[in-house]
């Protein structure tokens, strides 16, 4: 009875509506109408009998025989009528009441502990700071690269999260189903691997993209570049059956003689970034002569254009080289990342023309006009070599990599040719100057833009991700050169990156969408800002790859939890029998809206770096020998600049 009262009394004062349509969807209120369904059945039979007066009516106290006697048979009707809803409606009510304020408990709960250990970064005991990136200590062993101990149900592991997906709030590390191990979390990093590659094998053998639920498949440039983005995956992962199909594919059936035009970036860092990885990885001529290949095609949107700025397509065959069919002017972006690619062939070729036409384009921007404090508005032609003027800024679509090759070029050449330093230098600052904001009320570092080159916006692109990660390895690089400006590099890239993590844990799947925006207004509880959009999740990579990188400099094991709280969430929204599939729509977990399309770079990017992340050996493939390309192909760092 007290029971009864309390939920009426809740029902009454509560300023929550009811919402019948959440009453079909929500499993506890189903399974409340199941415990409840005895009393609604026998509440209808005695209505039933009632009406049709075969069954004497059973007595309860006498006050409600009179009243009941006194009723008419319409009013008696209605009596019962309404004590069956209200029954149903009390017990309906109440498990909702007391699920909301559950939710609302963990959601004050969560807030309270963000707000105490915001621009924290890493709790103390956690990290154990490497002293040098070239001696980073191993952490504590418990597994070894590649080890196939056990099976793990991965069933299992994907429905625990979902229950933290679907009551959390926010799937925050306090909520992390970390009970993996290390071993079993990079087998079941292994097993997506495989899952990819089968429904990819099935469906869309040398074709560049699988649709991995119609089973067709897409081609961009006809090159079957699922395949060769995965090569050094498979590869690391000694997925050694897996490996050699590939490889057969690269031997026996791969050829660039192709009448096709292919965009020069994309082209440079999924193809000749993944051959080069490859030769490096394996010492196998095969790949140094694909490298060969592609490159000397790819080379003519370097020389033919009249401007040091490439054009952004080149005929593989022709050699024939132009600005995109849409439009005059190139991302900057996609001219600036090419260079590590193009030097690295030059260095194991000893030809320097690949390395000329390439550093010919990192000089001119280097030396050219508009820049705003290190800052590159994001178009650029290749006839005029000029920048758009009033070109939005940002380090997001159009200009990411630019600064993410800036400290990698300086990387690849042990830090011999400080212009790329300075140049990197000055951006980050420009980045802090212009881009860099708070959010409200919990004060996430965003990196914005300035549109048109003035106007502020708090939109950060998921691509922007990257930067934590970047942050972290110049950081480490500079700890002696630059001890401040070090530290500072690092607080500020582990504010990101965890920013980059609330864009993950804030959704209902734990998947990031493609673009947020974050909140800048007093009035509004909530930081992060999802328009209808903007809610797509094509299985990027960028912040598992700044995961790895903290995890590799600071051994935290958040990252890894984070890393893991990812996995599971593509696991259970994104996988599908005939692979993983981009997902339109990360904020309704009840309608994802599969988008049909696996990318390359899942394979190439996102399960390496998760593979790696869950990888306790800091010696394969160590920061302080090796640098990875945008597309996470690793190439070998060297002393010198010199061919
Ligand atoms: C990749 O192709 C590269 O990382 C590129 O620099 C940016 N976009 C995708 C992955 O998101």
């Amino acid at each position: 009875m007290n029971i009864l009262f309390n939920c009426i009394l809740k029902f009454c004062t509560s300023k929550k509506p009811f919402q019948f349509q959440f009453f079909f969807q929500n499993k506890n209120i189903m399974d409340s109408m199941l415990l409840l369904s005895p009393a609604i059945i026998i509440l209808f039979v005695y209505f039933l009998t009632y009406c049709v007066h075969n069954i004497a009516v059973p007595r309860m106290d006498w006050m409600i025989y009179i009243t009941w006697k006194r009723a008419t048979r319409c009013q008696k009707n209605l009596i019962v009528l309404v004590l069956c809803l209200t029954v149903i409606s009390i017990f309906v009510y109440s498990s909702q009441i007391s699920k909301l304020e559950k939710e609302e408990a963990e959601g004050l709960d969560f807030v309270r502990k963000k707000k105490g250990d915001q621009h924290k970064g890493p709790s103390d005991e956690n990290v154990m700071v490497a002293v040098d990136l070239d001696i980073a200590p191993d952490p504590p062993q418990n597994n070894k690269v590649g080890s196939k101990e056990k099976n793990v149900d991965h069933n299992i592991r994907a429905n625990d999260l979902l229950v933290d997906a679907v009551h959390g709030r926010v799937v925050s590390e306090e909520a992390a189903p970390v009970q993996a191990s290390m071993s079993e979390r990079q087998e079941f990093v292994r097993g997506m691997m495989r899952h990819a590659w089968s429904g990819y094998k099935k469906y869309a053998w040398g074709h560049d993209h699988l649709h991995p639920i119609t089973h067709k498949f897409d081609n961009w440039f006809g090159l079957g570049l699922t395949i060769l983005d995965a090569l050094d995956t498979l590869y690391i992962m000694d997925l050694k059956e897996e490996y050699q199909e590939a490889r057969e594919f690269v031997a026996n059936k791969l050829t660039f003689d192709k009448d096709i035009d292919v965009n020069l970036f994309e082209c440079t860092i999924r193809v000749l970034g993944s051959m080069l990885s490859m030769y490096h990885l394996t010492n196998d001529k095969l790949y140094l002569d694909k490298a060969v290949d592609i490159g000397d095609r790819l080379l003519p949107a370097l020389t033919k254009s009249p401007s040091p700025v490439p054009y952004s397509d080149v005929n593989l065959r022709t050699g024939n080289a132009h600005a995109p069919k849409w439009g005059p002017d190139s991302s900057v972006s996609e001219v600036t990342t090419i260079q590590l690619e193009f030097r690295d062939l030059s260095f194991i070729t000893g030809d320097s023309k690949y390395k000329d036409a390439v550093d010919r384009v990192s000089k001119h921007v280097h030396d050219l006009a508009g820049k705003k404090d290190g800052l590159i508005p994001m178009w650029i032609n290749a006839r005029t070599g000029n920048f758009r003027p009033s070109a939005t800024l940002t380090v997001g679509a159009r200009a990411d990599s630019y600064y993410e090759y800036l400290i990698k070029l300086w990387v690849q050449t042990g830090g011999t040719e400080s212009v790329y330093l300075d140049d990197y230098l000055e951006a980050v600052r420009g980045i802090e100057k212009h881009l860099i904001g708070l959010s409200i009320p919990n004060h996430f570092t965003y990196v914005g833009e300035l549109l048109n080159g003035v106007n502020p916006s708090a939109k950060m692109d998921h691509l922007v991700c990257f930067l934590g990660g970047s942050l972290a390895l110049g950081s480490r690089l500079l700890e002696k050169k630059l001890p401040e400006v070090s530290k500072h590099h690092m607080d500020l890239g582990t504010a990101i990156t965890k920013t980059c993590h609330e864009m993950y844990a804030s959704t209902p799947t734990g998947l990031s969408p493609e673009i947020t925006y974050f909140n800048l207004n007093e009035a509004v509880k909530e930081d992060v800002i999802v328009k209808p959009l903007d809610r797509h999740n094509l299985l990027r990579p960028e912040t598992i790859e700044s995961y790895f990188y903290f995890w590799r400099l600071t051994n935290s094991s958040m990252y890894r939890d984070w890393g893991w709280n990812a996995a599971q969430a593509f696991e259970k929204y994104c996988k599908v029998e005939g692979g993983y599939t981009s997902i339109k729509n990360v904020m309704d977990l009840r309608n994802t809206k599969p988008m049909d399309k696996m990318e390359s770079f899942f394979l190439g990017e996102t399960l390496k770096y998760l593979y790696l992340l869950f990888s306790d050996d800091h010696k394969l493939l160590p920061l302080d020998k090796w640098v990875f390309n945008t597309e996470a192909h690793p190439l070998p760092i060297r002393s010198s600049s010199r061919i």
